[in-house]
């Protein structure tokens, strides 16, 4: 270790060893004398002391040393060389899949104990979550305290094992906090994710855990190399063209800026992680450690920047371990703050973050509903991980508010609330789409962020799929599909949202959790319709909004898509869906389609020379019209649950220790006591 202290004080004090052969030759005549010259010379008349059978077993043993030490020295550096360079001549086919590991431990004042008495909502009584048949899986019980190796990511990269078992026997490596590690970094759960206690405590430093798995790594297959693949084309547009910029515009190979705050880069982070493209994710950290500027009069979306950047920066520190990104979620999270100073705490819709001045936009004080409800995963988690109980305070306030609020139809909630008097406004119009949408997700997911214990998000959420299926649900015409469509002052509209679909996800994670069984047979189905948005357009890419026939007429499909409504931004939602199915169902069709999903995107929107691009018109196979605009999602997201949608590794991120926020950054699930 460097110390600066030891280094002012002179010169580096140089070790020598001194053999002594006998205390009359170390305490000479007239007392101690330890000078060079004189234990030379005394050495030296020992040796000639000696009888020459003596010398020669001497040297001999000398001589015997050498030959063993040069010998394991010669065979170490072999197998070392030989495995890195396997490692580095074969990136793509053996990557390595980083492990995990959580990093602190809970300070927040533990939520209220679990109670078995789930209030008086019929249907809140939690059954046993069911099996996940295709892989291994954690516990039924999901107030998880497993082992250390059970909670362990397992490493794929071969040859970074064996590198791995060779210092691990050496006793060679050393921990170095400051730098990441890309070896057996794991997941403790038991260590890290304790229950948050009522005091306020200084959080502790994450510790770098020694790989002790025992597990055989999964190895990457084909549909998963492809899927890294595209991630490099997406990366190679973004870095040539858009570098530390918000976003790629692909074909004018430029970029366009939206808050100026690298966003693409951020929320790619931790995809390169589980990807395992490790010198892309050094390059993109290097960055942050160096340009990423939060002190800027800049305006900025507090929901946006919330899951994108404060997520993104979560999720990499608690992968990486690597305390940058926990400084930088630090300093983005105090400089938010400002948004909750409202008349109502219900927080505005924008930040200036250099100036600490937060407003709402221009032409109303309303804010969205699902954005001042989906910043809460992220905002509890910063104050776990800093001791400072202001962020989750905040954002805690919002849902306590939002529980209580008049204006509900049966659990849906309206799309806006006003900041100063803390009402819903517009009412009467409900909706899972756009402005609504996350509400329902983050309901879900706060409640299994915190332990299963807080009972207000979970009545509101059940309630609110009560409401859905009453008032939101139904079936189209030819084929049947039951989709959500939408409520305006009592009419239904037959139109869905691409950003519905990630309703099914959704369901299936809540029935893994325990919840209604019919929850898992909804999700069933609503992932088939999101699937067919897809599979009834010309090029196999879902527009971003559908229109379900709702009576059969001869020649026409289910789907119907209005031209306004053409356009596919390269979001997630289905993917993302597609992912939880497969991961509790083992059904391979669910990664089928989104194989076929991605080979569409590499048909139509794939640009040549780097990057991907959204397009106007997923009708036209011969021009969908490129948009010139890879949003920062594509690879935060989508790219990602591809990613795991293709892995049988139910470790990979495992879902009954990591809770995904809104953007596709995984968080730790709290273990409650
Ligand atoms: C992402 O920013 C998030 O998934 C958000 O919840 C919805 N919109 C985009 C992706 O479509």
């Amino acid at each position: 270790m460097y110390s600066g202290a030891a280094a002012a004080a002179g010169p580096p004090r140089r070790d020598f060893i001194s053999v002594t052969l006998g205390p009359e030759e170390a305490v000479g005549v007239g007392g101690y004398n330890n000078s060079k010259a004189w234990r030379r010379r005394s050495c030296w008349r020992k040796w000639k002391q000696l009888s020459r059978l003596q010398r020669s077993v001497i040297l001999f043993l000398f001589a015997f040393l050498a030959v063993c030490g040069v010998i394991s020295y010669t065979s170490m550096g072999e197998a070392w060389k030989s495995i890195t360079n396997k490692s580095l001549d074969d990136q793509r086919t053996e990557q390595e899949i980083p492990g995990l590991k959580l990093a602190n431990p809970a300070v927040l004042p533990a939520p209220q104990k679990a109670d078995t008495n789930h209030g008086d909502y019929p249907e809140l009584s939690l059954q046993k979550p069911p099996k996940s048949p295709h892989v291994r899986r954690g516990p039924s019980n999901l107030q998880i305290k497993a082992s250390r190796r059970d909670t362990r990511l397992k490493t794929r990269h071969d040859t970074i094992r064996a590198v791995d078992e060779l210092v691990e026997a050496d006793k060679v490596e050393k921990t170095e906090k400051s730098i990441i590690s890309w070896r057996g970094a794991v997941i403790e759960p038991d260590q890290s994710t304790e229950t948050p206690s009522s005091k306020i405590k200084e959080p502790e430093k994450p510790s770098s855990v020694e790989a002790e798995d025992q597990k055989e790594p999964v190895p990457i297959n084909e549909r998963q190399l492809a899927v890294i693949e595209a991630f490099r084309h997406a990366w190679k547009g973004y870095k040539d063209f858009a570098w530390g910029h918000d976003e790629l515009k692909p074909l004018s190979k430029s970029y366009s800026e939206w808050f100026g705050l690298g966003l693409t880069l951020i929320d790619a982070l931790d995809t390169m992680w589980i990807l395992g493209l490790k010198e892309e994710f050094e390059e993109a950290r290097k960055w942050v450690a160096n340009d990423l500027v939060f002190d800027k009069n800049v305006d900025v979306n507090l929901f946006e920047s919330t899951i994108r950047i404060l997520g993104g920066l979560l999720s990499t520190y608690h992968l990486s371990g690597d305390s940058l990104f926990l400084e930088k979620a630090k300093d983005i999270g105090n400089r938010l703050m400002p948004a909750f100073k409202t008349p109502s705490k219900i927080p505005y819709s924008d930040v200036n973050i250099g100036r600490g001045t937060a407003h709402p936009p221009r032409w109303t004080s309303d804010s969205t509903v699902a954005e001042v409800t989906s910043i809460q995963l992220e905002f509890r988690e910063l104050s776990r991980l800093t001791g400072d109980e202001k962020f989750q305070k905040a954002v805690d306030e919002v849902m306590k508010h939002v529980h209580t609020l008049s204006g509900k139809n049966d659990g849906l909630v309206p799309m806006f609330i006003n900041t100063n008097s803390g009402q819903f406004t517009h009412l009467g119009v409900y909706t899972l789409g756009a402005r609504a949408d996350s509400y329902y997700e983050y309901l879900l997911k706060q409640w299994i962020q915190g332990g299963r214990k807080e009972n207000e998000l979970l009545e509101d959420y059940m309630r609110a799929i009560e409401g859905v299926k009453k008032h939101l649900l139904q079936r189209s015409e030819p084929k049947k599909l039951t989709f959500v469509g939408e409520l305006a002052h009592g009419h239904f509209s037959a139109k869905m949202d691409h950003l519905v679909c990630f309703l099914p996800g959704t369901l299936a994670l809540g029935a893994h959790n325990g919840l209604a069984a019919d929850h898992m047979k909804l999700a069933e189905t609503l992932i088939e319709t999101c699937y067919q948005m897809y599979a009834q357009v010309e090029t196999g890419l879902s527009p971003e909004i559908v229109h379900f026939n709702l009576h059969a007429q001869k020649g026409h499909k289910d789907v119907e898509i209005k031209p306004a409504d053409r356009h596919n931004l390269l979001r997630p939602e289905t993917v993302e869906s597609l992912f939880y199915m497969y991961r509790f169902t083992g059904d391979k069709k669910y990664q089928d389609w989104g194989w076929e999903i991605l080979q569409n995107f590499n048909r139509y929107t794939r640009v040549p020379t780097g990057g991907y691009t959204s397009i106007n018109n997923v009708q036209n196979p011969s021009n969908p019209e490129p948009r010139d605009k890879m949003e920062s999602f594509f690879l935060g997201e989508t790219l990602k649950y591809m990613f795991l949608l293709f892995s049988d590794d139910i470790d990979l991120i495992n879902l009954d220790k990591y809770v995904f926020n809104t953007e596709a950054h995984p968080l730790p699930i709290w273990v409650p006591a």
